[in-house]
């Protein structure tokens, strides 16, 4: 099967996903051709069967807005047309599934179908999407495609609730690859980060406003007051500054380290003891369950899917949103003591196996080959 991935390529959960879906899918055999605006951070080294299509935006002086969209489409028009797509499958609503219901009347026109997938992500639905600037396109595209997933349980909820959609949403989980996250902490590392045996924490994010970076650090302000602890920030985005600044006025820089975006995110998990994600509002959370299968336990808001993936007194706990108060009190219960926090960290890796990459792909798998076999 030839299948044709449209994603965001930055380090944000939906394009960290959707590469690693399509380099899974890859790996079965599959023919995989990605097409983005840029190479994907995750889609690293060569593999015969993965392609990657860029998509370029000539620019002219009388736009002040170069038109993505139209490009976007006309690329995949191209990438279907030229390398026979069976399949194509964007991830991200916007501007992905307009561009996908473009290009699929093209081709229609020429007798050829090409069934679209939509994976919903969050955002597209619970921020952006649902604004009124964008809310009719999204409507729909989304009900023009023909078949839509989401990744949470609350995330099918939340786009049933913000928008008209006249079909069936699948919930696929996000997924991780167990057998990858689980690295053996390497030392050298763990003492560089925590020279005296410290705990280490983590938090990895886009920066944005919607992850509460404000609460991270008072979070952790109050656990180094009882734990000994060092705190790693992962990731970089508008609210960096204002961390950097807050940091600062709590006198805890030599404590904390921001070390911007990272590649190799199993080796920041592997040495973690705990990870905080005390967000307004996550579809998944997917860097916590990241965190999880490398084996750190997680303390989060209760917001949107994130009680879909922690158990509260099993691998992390929860707190109301902005609640640092619970949440620093949480994170202190389970770094306490040598014993429970060691708990904590199996029972993390054990329950990330539910969302094993061998199990969720093939559920993507069986929704490609209901169109697949329909439509060819
Ligand atoms: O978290 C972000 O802001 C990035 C965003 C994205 O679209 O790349 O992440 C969303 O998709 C991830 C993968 O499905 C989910 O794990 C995140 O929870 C979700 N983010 C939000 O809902 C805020």
């Amino acid at each position: 099967m030839n299948i044709g991935i449209v994603c965001y390529p930055t380090f944000g959960g939906s394009g960290v996903l959707a590469t690693e879906l399509g380099k899974a899918l890859a790996d079965k055999g599959y023919n995989i051709h990605f097409i983005t605006y840029q190479q994907p951070v995750r889609l690293t080294g060569f593999t015969p069967n993965i392609y990657y299509h860029e998509v370029r935006v000539p620019t002219y002086p009388l736009f002040d807005f170069p038109p993505y969209e139209t490009a976007l489409a006309s690329t995949m028009v191209d990438v279907i047309r030229n390398n026979n797509l069976d399949l194509l499958h964007v991830h991200y609503a916007i501007p992905h599934a307009a561009a996908a219901y473009m290009a699929k009347k093209i081709l229609e026109q020429e007798g050829r179908r090409i069934p679209v997938i939509t994976t919903l992500h969050g955002t597209d639905i619970t921020l952006v999407g649902k604004d009124k600037t964008y809310a009719p396109v999204v409507a729909f595209s989304i009900n023009q495609s023909d078949a839509i997933t989401a990744v949470s349980q609350n995330l099918r909820e939340q786009t049933y609730a913000n928008f008209n959609i006249e079909k069936e949403i699948d919930v696929i989980y996000n997924f991780v690859d167990i057998i990858r996250f689980s690295k053996k902490p390497i030392d050298a590392f763990r003492k560089v980060i925590a020279p005296n045996g410290e705990r280490i924490i983590l938090h990895a994010s886009n920066f944005r406003k919607i992850k509460r970076i404000a609460d991270v650090i008072h979070i952790f302000n109050k656990i180094i007051k009882e734990v000994p602890s060092k705190m790693l920030l992962v990731g970089d985005g508008p609210e960096r500054p204002m961390a950097e600044e807050l940091c600062r006025e709590l006198a805890i820089c030599d404590h904390v380290r921001f070390v911007g975006k990272q590649q190799d995110m199993e080796e920041m998990y592997a040495i973690s003891d705990l990870f905080l994600l005390p967000s307004e509002y996550e579809s998944f959370g997917l860097s916590a369950l990241e965190a999880m299968a490398g084996g750190a336990a997680v303390v989060s808001s209760n917001a949107g899917g994130l009680p879909e993936i922690i158990k509260p007194g099993y691998n992390g706990y929860m707190a109301a949103v902005g609640d640092v108060e619970n949440m620093s009190r949480y994170a202190k219960q389970i770094l306490k003591e040598d014993s429970v926090l060691a708990q904590f960290k199996e029972n993390a890796r054990l329950s990330a196996k539910k969302f094993d990459i061998g199990n969720i792909v093939p559920q993507y798998e069986e929704l490609y080959e209901k169109f697949v076999l329909v439509h060819s």
